[in-house]
């Protein structure tokens, strides 16, 4: 008995561990970096951890700078982990996703990739 309890306190220190280090990273994204066949409306990216939406960003910009999102980056109920934003109808062309989160344990993380839209 008293093993079990060390054994459960031990996994539940190292849970804990785990949770205090674990930042926002980027798990999926759609489009995924690359080339795709057709513009897409929206850009979804989904994060190892829950995010904080309202401190939480998305830019899309073309290889000119512009931005091509339409503003604000929205939380996608019931996916706390992932955020999305409307694209302007884009052209052939490369564009840069650039993102900018805080998960809710408030810990920062940010980073970039590229999609490709076929001509
Ligand atoms: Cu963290």
């Amino acid at each position: 008995m008293r093993g079990w309890i060390m054994a459960l306190g031990l996994l539940a220190m190292i849970g804990l561990t785990g949770q205090a280090e674990a930042h926002a990273k980027l798990r999926e994204a759609s489009p995924a970096e690359g080339i795709v066949k057709s513009a897409p409306a929206e850009v979804i990216v989904t994060f190892t951890e829950a995010l904080e939406p309202k401190f939480s960003k998305i830019e899309v910009t073309d290889s000119k700078g512009q931005r091509v999102d339409q503003g604000t980056a929205q939380a996608v109920p019931g996916e706390p982990a992932r955020l999305a934003v409307a694209l302007k109808p884009l052209a052939a062309g490369t564009y840069k996703v650039t993102w900018r989160v805080v998960s809710v344990d408030t810990h920062r993380s940010e980073g970039s990739y590229q999609f490709t839209v076929a001509p």
